[in-house]
């Protein structure tokens, strides 16, 4: 075990614990292993406990454990774990790993919770536990097995997130030109997480839909058809237009049918497209919505690297974690209370399936768009500073400079630029940080040369050169 990790406990909230664990990586390195900070666990465990028939028991909630009593856990050699319990009785207890000094809070009130978090280091077969007194001999234990086992899991359904480099290229400087853009709204069965599915509605099969990018004075021809195996009537209203519905008057298209919608982009800005067929929210949360950015006629600024993002709510009516294929939840929606936020469709789109790549010395520009439903987003880059950021999306105003977080509403959107000068995983959050336990989390991998002069493990900078 190379170090050693404290071990650390919270109540009630549960999930900020990670948050303290494994520090940023040296400047000197540029090995995307060792430099990646873990904020989040690489497994995580839910434990409700429970006093009935069999004596005092810890029951798994969710994925693989859901409904097993004293599950067996099985994680891989140096994985960061967490596992949270929730007191689902009434009596006081606790939950410990001696072996990796891990021990919680005591939950004593039914509702309450606390976790452990833990790096796996030993590969072996080590007990777990309830430390107050008689509850471990009344059954309250069971084991974990570490080592033996692959750390990711192979997706089981198809990947419905877009890639955050899959964006057309820069117009550059003409003169206003007409399109013509294809949509096809398309119901598809994705995966939303590892191990669990969700029957998406979409733009063009993938989530968020495809980047539109016009200039300013362009005219636009938008043919929205609709598959002819959807259930459900769909839809465009599109931000960036000036007309009733932003077109959803004139596009709700049944499926198997086609509707058009012609319109003339009279400002600048990147703009939020969505479904706006009834019931929206409904629409929107499954993931119908997309960017289109109406450049202006110079263009922007040059940048080395674009990426496209989106933010989005599902409401399940499986809890989060939960395996298997999961239903839309109309009551959690009108509550807003999803169980996961997720950037471009899914969990893990941006840091297991498409993370973003740029190297030591390349300017990253994102076009970060909220599809909401409900949330507005605290849009943050930590470990960066956001050279200029382009406020509301607005491009006939100038951009903000040096700016660290920048809220994002519903409907709404931004572009932000920043240089990168230090190697290492930089990770897109929306700094409402109990969402990243749902979900939201994006990485940027950045190679190349560190500068010793910007950011040193050691206590001078500019020392130990590299
Ligand atoms: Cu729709």
């Amino acid at each position: 075990m190379s170090r050693r990790f404290g071990t650390l406990c919270v109540r009630g909230s549960l999930a900020l614990v990670a948050l303290l664990l494994a520090p940023m990586a040296p400047a000197a390195t540029t090995n995307l292993e060792k430099s990646a900070a873990a904020y989040r666990p690489d497994v995580s465990y839910t434990f409700k406990t429970r006093i009935g028939r069999e004596g005092m028991v810890f029951v798994g909630a969710g994925g693989d454990i859901d409904g097993v009593v004293n599950p067996t856990l099985k994680v891989p050699l140096n994985a960061i774990v967490q596992i949270t319990l929730v007191n689902d009785d009434g009596a006081e207890h606790d939950i410990a790993v001696p072996e990796f000094k891990a021990s919680s809070d005591h939950v004593t009130a039914k509702g309450a919770s606390s976790a452990i978090v833990f790096r796996a280091g030993k590969g072996g077969t080590f007990d777990y536990y309830c430390t107050l007194p008689g509850h471990r001999q009344a059954g309250m234990q069971g084991k974990l097995e570490v080592g033996g086992i692959a750390a990711a899991k192979a997706p089981e359904a198809a990947d419905v997130s877009r890639d955050p480099a899959d964006l057309p290229g820069p117009i550059g400087k003409r003169g206003p030109q007409r399109h013509r853009f294809d949509l096809t709204t398309e119901e598809v069965k994705g995966r939303l997480a590892d191990g669990t599915t969700f029957n998406y509605w979409t733009f063009g099969g993938r989530v968020p839909g495809p980047f539109l990018r016009v200039r300013v004075g362009d005219t636009v021809e938008l043919r929205l058809k609709n598959a002819g195996n959807s259930r459900m009537i769909h839809s465009i209203d599109l931000h960036a237009v000036t007309g009733p519905g932003g077109g959803a008057a004139v596009t709700q298209a049944p499926p198997g049918d086609e509707k058009i919608v012609t319109f003339k982009a009279l400002k600048t800005g990147l703009y939020v497209y969505h479904c706006a067929t009834p019931m929206v929210a409904h629409h929107i949360a499954n993931g119908m919505y997309g960017l289109i950015l109406v450049e202006p006629e110079a263009g922007l600024p040059k940048v080395d690297k674009e990426f496209y993002v989106m933010q989005g709510e599902l409401y399940t009516t499986g809890e989060f974690g939960r395996h298997g294929e999961q239903e839309f939840n109309v009551q959690k929606l009108l509550d807003e209370r999803p169980e996961y936020f997720v950037f471009n469709g899914a969990v893990g789109a941006l840091t297991q399936l498409h993370p973003m790549q740029a190297k030591v010395g390349e300017t990253v520009r994102i076009f970060f768009g909220v599809g909401g439903p409900n949330f507005t987003s605290s849009f943050h880059v930590i470990g960066e500073i956001f050279d200029r950021v382009y406020t509301w999306a607005s491009l006939d105003s100038a951009p903000l400079e040096a700016v660290q977080t920048v809220s994002v509403p519903a409907g709404g959107a931004v572009i932000v630029d920043f240089k990168l000068e230090v190697p290492g995983r930089y990770i897109l959050v929306d700094h409402a940080l109990s969402r990243l336990e749902r979900g939201l989390a994006g990485f940027i991998n950045v190679t190349g040369k560190g500068d010793a002069s910007i950011y040193s493990p050691l206590p001078e900078l500019g020392a130990g050169g590299h």
